[in-house]
């Protein structure tokens, strides 16, 4: 892979679920050599530090978390996702799927200046479907990928001015999708897979045709990771643990054709909560993968025919 300029932009955003902690998720990865991992590789890297989000005074008697405080993140998150140059891949580290509202509309307005379109690959338990409307919990981490495309409800939020389209969106590793979320997603385009899927034909086939759909449009690539996407008896440091998650193996691999594609430009790490982590061992995957993700391997070449 060639050298790539890499921003760490740290975002401590717990506002999006009632669990708190994922707010020393930068520092967690910070802590866990990120920066060195990334430059060892021979990458240029910065680390800008934290975003914070603008004044906000949240309101009462909502059904929705912290409503006031994710608006605010949103706002932030697009501002400062629009000043990233394309030349630089930025990396949020966070931080709760919520900043994935910011993210997300960040850098769909940036392909769109730039004339490109956006694809979206979702690793993730969770589809993150719903609208303020449809969410039982109330719980906005659960609502990014419902913003971006363009679904009503999220009146007081930034307005969507490039919905990302859902043909242009890959969820790999689902396995916890509720009712509304499951009614609405399949009737679009999006190409989700469960893990029944994977199970049956393996990671690599589906994620290596949504890669070539990306290649062929010329597209911009934004991965979020969220921490679930993996089994929590590997990654347990995450509020909302779902059992039969990806295995290590199979979220190296993503990462590693994510790299071989040369096609990432903006990642997202999310819901590590480093209070529920065992000796760091979660922060230290989610770096070992962003490591994969940017070039690491074993060997460059397979192994001689035998
Ligand atoms: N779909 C449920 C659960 C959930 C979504 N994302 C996470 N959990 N991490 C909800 O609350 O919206
Ligand atoms: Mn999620
Ligand atoms: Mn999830």
């Amino acid at each position: 892979m060639k050298p790539k300029t890499i921003d760490l932009i740290g975002v401590p955003m717990d506002s999006g679920k009632r669990r708190q902690g994922c707010l020393m998720g930068p520092d967690a990865l910070r802590t866990a050599g990120l920066y060195a991992a990334l430059s060892d590789l021979g990458h240029s890297v910065t680390d800008s530090g934290n975003v914070t989000p603008a004044t906000f005074t949240e309101t009462t008697g909502s059904h929705l978390h912290a409503l006031q405080e994710t608006i605010a993140w949103t706002k932030a998150l697009s501002d400062r996702t629009d000043e990233v140059s394309l030349n630089t891949i930025p990396i949020f580290m966070g931080g709760d799927h919520a900043l994935a509202l910011g993210t997300v509309r960040g850098m769909a307005n940036a392909a769109a200046q730039a004339n490109r379109p956006l694809f979206v690959l979702w690793l993730d338990a969770h589809t993150d479907y719903h609208t303020p409307a449809t969410t039982a919990s109330g719980n906005l981490h659960g609502t990014p990928v419902g913003y971006v495309t363009g679904r009503d409800g999220f009146d007081s939020f930034p307005p969507i001015d490039h919905p990302v389209p859902h043909d242009q969106i890959a969820m790999l590793g689902l396995r916890s999708v509720d009712a509304e979320e499951r009614a609405a997603i399949e009737g679009t385009d999006v190409t989700y897979v469960d893990m029944r899927h994977i199970d049956e034909h393996g990671i690599a086939k589906p994620l290596a045709a949504f890669l070539a759909r990306v290649a062929q449009a010329n597209g911009l690539l934004h991965v979020s990771l969220d921490v679930d996407f993996l089994d929590p008896s590997v990654a347990p440091a995450v509020g909302t643990t779902v059992p039969g998650g990806a295995t290590i193996r199979e979220a190296h691999l993503v990462m590693e054709m994510i790299c071989d594609s040369d096609l990432l430009s903006s990642l997202d790490i999310v819901e590590l909560n480093p209070f529920l982590d065992e000796r760091g061992r979660t922060a230290q995957l989610m770096v070992d993968l962003a490591a994969s993700a940017f070039g690491r391997r074993v060997f460059d070449r397979p192994t001689r025919a035998y």
